[in-house]
């Protein structure tokens, strides 16, 4: 899969694929991750990409010259099966969607900034329109990072049998149970028992049960309640 990702600010981008399971995901081959700095297609002498808003108001709008460059010449190398805009009043982000983007082959990724973009890049070049949330966040940046992050982790290879997507939470519409390392008694907080028993079987239904506990405490939407 390859990721391009336009910014104004590549900077914030770096370091979320520079460690960890999406460097190695990289190092593997498995995704190639290309960030593009919107600024490098701005053509007026100042590199601007926005400008004021037609009709009067606070704040700047991001300028369709320098997005429509970036996306042909993008355009021009291969073919995208998706160009994502990250905006907060876009679909909000769950995992089915994911799992969906993770079959992929080529993604653009584009990063909102300021008032938004140019309502006509929405309807010139923009094929689907996502949020992480119900909050706003100053950029599509780290929107963009929570995304691919979410995607690369699903594909074939990118986690070993340690870290299989197949148990995490949301994977099944259930959150994962609890978890416990060493030691088997903190200040007389214990590990539950059946997790010592060494009977998989039990144990397995722990699991499940506890999962389903916690998910109908905490998340009843995900179990349709
Ligand atoms: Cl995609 N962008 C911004 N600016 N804020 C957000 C968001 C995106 N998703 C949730 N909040």
């Amino acid at each position: 899969m390859r990721i391009d990702i336009i910014t104004v600010l590549p900077e914030l981008l770096t370091s979320p694929f520079a460690a960890s399971i999406l460097k190695r995901a990289q190092d593997k081959g498995l995704v190639e991750v290309h960030l593009h700095n919107l600024r490098d297609y701005s053509t007026n002498k100042h590199k601007n990409v926005d400008d004021y808003q037609y009709g009067g108001g606070a704040g700047m709008v991001m300028s369709i010259e320098p997005i429509a460059s970036c996306i042909e010449k993008l355009h021009d190398e291969r073919s995208y099966d998706e160009i994502i805009y990250m905006t907060p009043d876009g679909e909000i982000l769950e995992q089915g969607l994911s799992n969906q983007l993770s079959l992929l082959e080529n993604i653009i990724i584009l990063c909102g900034h300021y008032k938004g973009v140019d309502e006509r890049v929405r309807e010139l070049f923009i094929t689907r329109e996502i949020s992480i949330g119900s909050y706003v966040l100053s950029g599509g940046e780290l929107a963009a990072a929570v995304l691919a992050d979410s995607i690369i982790r699903l594909i074939p290879g990118v986690l070993n049998d340690e870290t299989s997507a197949l148990t995490d939470s949301f994977q099944d519409n259930l959150l994962s149970p609890p978890v416990y390392t060493r030691p088997r008694d903190f200040r007389g907080h214990k590990v539950p028992d059946v997790l010592l028993s060494g009977n998989f079987k039990l144990i397995e239904a722990y699991r499940e049960e506890e999962a389903y506990k916690r998910t109908k405490e905490r998340r009843p939407d995900l179990l349709g309640e």
